[in-house]
């Protein structure tokens, strides 16, 4: 390991870093590839690294038309759990968290996973109920997940009020493998390790349109920076899939929302866990710099506008005041938000479409960060073999069409 004294970090600092080595290369684009992958979010820089690592496609670029991880992946709040209803979504939301175990070990990059424990509160009948079959489902699937006394809730999370609130809490589910991990890091560790596999990163590299050969099948991509050949493109668009895939005359059932998050002033460490409300819609955890990060529901109406009404906010402020009266007179720092894909299921896609060559991962709606590495390792299967890993054969586009819809609107929770 490099050490530094604290002169020469600051020298660094007041240099501009110019002497550090990048993490990756800048590359530029070279005029074919095996497989080029859309989108250099935590999703496309993970199926890169792993189509480079496990399927030995050493020709292959990711194309980000602004900076890696300037999308959801660096706009989300970070919250990684796998208690979802059904076996098809248990088999792979668990895979990812599995993968998260070992993620900063395989990347030899520290994504900073801290599996602090994932609390979802029940406030009425209905509440207990859906919860409970829940955690029922999860532990039948070998999925860790415990049902707590609002008693029990409120010691493993000391600042929960329980009872003297409009909504009093009757219980919980507990996932203590759920929790947090640092976001930016995820797109950086799988871009410093893909690039080391000879992974092109190209950012700056905007898609403006798919071509296709006189069979049908993809043949090059335009963009911003011209035009590049290849057999294979896999699409991580996220709030932008249905403008990529129309480029190839392909229509999904997305819809894209504004979702927002906002962060407090930080304060020292006082919140031990991740909590989520369904019914009051807001989430909270705190992050290693001490902000509370706090989340609302998406936006009514579909936008691409890269933030959410003021009354989300102010709403789901209300709700963490009345659940954690502590907080009454934090001041909030900042805001923003993020363009999500919903499917009407709130399942993803993660499949080949009827464009041969052309792959899709999409409709992660507000639930895509904790799947990155389980989403990115199946989509690389799926493009390298030409057909889907066991785990994402049942999340395909026809599902739709057929009726086998894996309806996750309740685990997807408070952000639907
Ligand atoms: P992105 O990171 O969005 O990457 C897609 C990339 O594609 C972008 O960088 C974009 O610039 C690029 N792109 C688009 N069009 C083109 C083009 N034409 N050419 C080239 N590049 C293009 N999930 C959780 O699991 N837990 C959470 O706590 C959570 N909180 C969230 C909070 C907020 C406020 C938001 C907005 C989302 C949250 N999510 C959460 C959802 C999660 O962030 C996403 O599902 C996930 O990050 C999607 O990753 P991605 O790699 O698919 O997409
Ligand atoms: O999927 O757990 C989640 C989540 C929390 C906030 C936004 N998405």
């Amino acid at each position: 390991m490099q050490r530094f004294s604290a002169l020469s970090l600051l020298g660094r600092a007041l240099t501009g870093h110019r002497s550090w080595a990048p993490q990756w290369r800048r590359a530029s684009p070279q005029p074919a590839y095996d497989a080029l992958i859309i989108g250099g979010g935590g999703h496309g820089l993970g199926a890169a690294f792993y189509l480079a690592s496990e399927h030995r496609l050493s020709r292959v670029a990711v194309l980000e038309k602004g900076w890696i991880g300037g999308g959801n992946t660096g706009r989300n709040t970070t919250i990684i759990r796998s208690n979802y209803l059904f076996d098809e979504s248990a088999a792979l939301y668990d895979h990812a968290l599995k993968l998260w175990e070992h993620l900063s070990q395989v990347l030899n990059y520290n994504v900073m996973l801290s599996q602090r424990g994932v609390m979802m509160l029940a406030h009425n009948l209905h509440d207990v109920q859906v919860i409970k079959r829940h955690v029922h489902a999860n532990r039948a699937n070998g999925v860790d997940n415990e049902w707590l006394s609002a008693e029990q809730a409120q010691q493993f999370c000391p600042p929960l009020n329980i009872a003297d609130i409009r909504y009093p809490v009757l219980g919980a589910a507990l996932q203590r493998r759920g929790g947090t991990a640092r976001h930016d890091a995820v797109a950086w560790g799988y871009a410093r390790a893909a690039d080391a596999l000879g992974v092109d990163i190209i950012e700056n590299c905007e898609v403006t349109g798919i071509r296709r050969d006189a069979h049908g099948a993809v043949e090059a991509v335009e963009t911003t920076r011209g035009v590049i050949r290849t057999p294979k493109i896999g699409v991580a668009a996220a709030g932008h899939t249905s403008v990529v895939m129309k480029m190839a005359g392909v229509r999904l059932p997305l819809e894209s929302y504004p979702l927002q998050a906002l962060v407090s002033e930080p304060v020292k460490p006082v919140f031990p866990c991740v909590v989520m409300s369904n019914t009051m819609h807001a989430y909270i955890s705190q992050s290693d710099k001490g902000e509370l990060v706090i989340g609302a529901g998406t936006d009514a109406y579909t936008s691409y506008t890269q933030r959410g009404g003021l009354h989300i906010s102010a709403h789901a402020l209300e709700a963490v005041c009345e659940l954690f009266p502590i907080f009454r007179r934090l001041r909030m720092l900042r805001n923003w938000g993020g363009i999500v894909d919903l499917t009407p299921d709130r399942s993803p896609i993660i499949a080949r479409t009827p464009v041969p060559g052309l792959y899709v991962n999409c409709g992660w709606g507000t639930g895509g960060f904790k799947a990155t590495p389980g989403s990115a390792h199946v989509f690389a299967w799926t493009i390298a073999r030409d057909e889907p890993h066991p785990i994402n054969a049942p999340f395909t586009i026809e599902r739709f069409r057929d009726g086998y819809l894996i309806d996750e609107a309740a685990a997807a929770a408070v952000a639907h």
